[in-house]
C-alpha cells in the first residue's frame, strides 16, 4: 500500500487524531519560517529577540521585530494547508494543536485549536498586573510609545507568547499532552520538530500506541521516529488527504 493510502486508511479507522503543526503550514502564505533556508533565526538571533531577557533589556528593538512580523502576517492569507487543518476542527475525533503564534489558523475557522506559545496578535502586561491581560492588539491604532503601556498600572506590556526559557501555558500543554496520548493517528506537521516540550508529544502518542506520520518538506527531528513520512508542501499533502478523509 502506497503512503498515502495507508494514511487514509489509518484516519478512516481513527476515533481520535491529534496533528502538532510548526511554520511550515505558514511558509505557503509567504511568513518566514525559523530554520528554514531563508529562516527568521538566520537573520536574527533568538537569544536577542525571542526571550524575556532580550525584552528586558532592549524592549523596544523586540517589539519593533515583533511588529515587523505581525505586518507580515496582516498582509498574508491562509493557504490550503491552514484551511484543511481548520475544516477537520469540525469533526469530534479531531484536536489541532499549534506552535505557531501568527493566528492564520484562527482566520481559516478553527474552532478548537490548542495554542502552544501562544498568539502574536495578544499582549499582556510586563509586571503581570491583575487586569493588564489584553485579550487582543488593535494595532490600527497607532502606538503612542514602542512597547505600549500597559493602561491599568503603567508598565510596558510584551508579546504574549512564550519565549525561549518561559514555561507554556500548563493548561495549553496538558491538553496537547492528553490528546497525544489518546489519539489513534498523530500527525506532525511543518515543524522541525527541535522545539521543546512541544517536540515531546510525538514520542508521547508513539508510546501510547498511536500511528504517526510526518508532513514535511525535508526530514526533521520527527523523521526517524514517525510510522509514515510524507516528505512535500503540507498544502499539497493535507488537500490530497482531504480529498479522500473530507
Ligand atoms: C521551556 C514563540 C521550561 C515566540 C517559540 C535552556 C533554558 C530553557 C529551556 C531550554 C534551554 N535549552 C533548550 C531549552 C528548551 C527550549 C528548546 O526547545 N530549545 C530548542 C531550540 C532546543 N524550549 C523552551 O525554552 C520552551 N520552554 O522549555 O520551559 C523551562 C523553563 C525555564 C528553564 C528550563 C526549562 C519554550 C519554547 C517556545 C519558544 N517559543 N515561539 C515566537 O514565535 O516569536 S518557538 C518557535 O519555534 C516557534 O513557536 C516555532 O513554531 C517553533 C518551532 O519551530 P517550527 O515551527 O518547527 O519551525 P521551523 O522553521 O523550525 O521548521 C519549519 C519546518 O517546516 C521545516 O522543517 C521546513 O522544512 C518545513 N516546511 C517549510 N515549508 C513547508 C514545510 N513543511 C511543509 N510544507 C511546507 N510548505
Ligand atoms: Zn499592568
Amino acid at each position: 500500500m502506497n503512503p498515502l493510502d495507508l494514511v487514509v486508511s489509518r484516519l478512516k479507522a481513527a476515533k481520535r487524531v491529534a496533528a502538532l503543526t510548526g511554520a511550515g503550514i505558514s511558509a505557503a502564505s509567504g511568513i518566514p519560517t525559523f530554520r528554514g533556508a531563508d529562516g527568521l533565526w538566520k537573520h536574527f538571533r533568538v537569544e536577542t529577540l525571542a526571550t524575556a531577557e532580550a525584552f528586558e533589556n532592549d524592549p523596544t528593538t523586540v517589539w519593533e521585530w515583533y511588529d515587523w512580523r505581525r505586518g507580515l502576517i496582516a498582509a498574508a492569507t491562509p493557504n490550503r494547508a491552514h484551511d484543511v487543518l481548520a475544516a477537520w476542527t469540525a469533526k469530534p475525533a479531531f484536536t489541532l494543536i499549534t506552535q505557531n503564534v501568527d493566528g492564520l489558523l484562527e482566520r481559516s475557522g478553527a474552532e478548537r485549536l490548542i495554542r502552544l506559545h501562544g498568539s502574536i496578535w495578544h499582549v499582556r502586561c510586563w509586571e503581570r498586573c491583575a487586569r493588564g491581560r489584553s485579550d487582543w492588539l488593535d494595532d490600527t491604532v497607532p502606538m503612542p510609545a514602542i512597547p505600549p503601556r500597559c493602561p491599568h498600572c503603567g508598565a510596558i506590556v510584551r508579546p504574549a507568547v512564550t519565549w525561549f526559557g518561559e514555561t507554556l501555558d500548563y493548561a495549553s500543554f496538558d491538553a496537547a499532552a492528553n490528546a497525544a496520548a489518546s489519539a489513534d493517528v498523530f500527525l506532525t506537521v511543518g515543524t522541525s520538530a527541535i522545539v521543546y516540550p512541544a517536540a515531546s508529544l510525538l514520542p508521547l502518542a508513539k508510546r501510547r500506541g498511536a500511528f504517526s506520520v510526518e508532513i514535511n518538506l525535508e526530514p526533521s527531528g520527527a523523521s526517524d521516529t514517525v510510522d509514515v513520512c510524507l516528505h512535500g508542501k503540507a498544502e499539497e499533502i493535507l488537500d490530497r488527504l482531504c480529498e479522500r478523509w473530507p
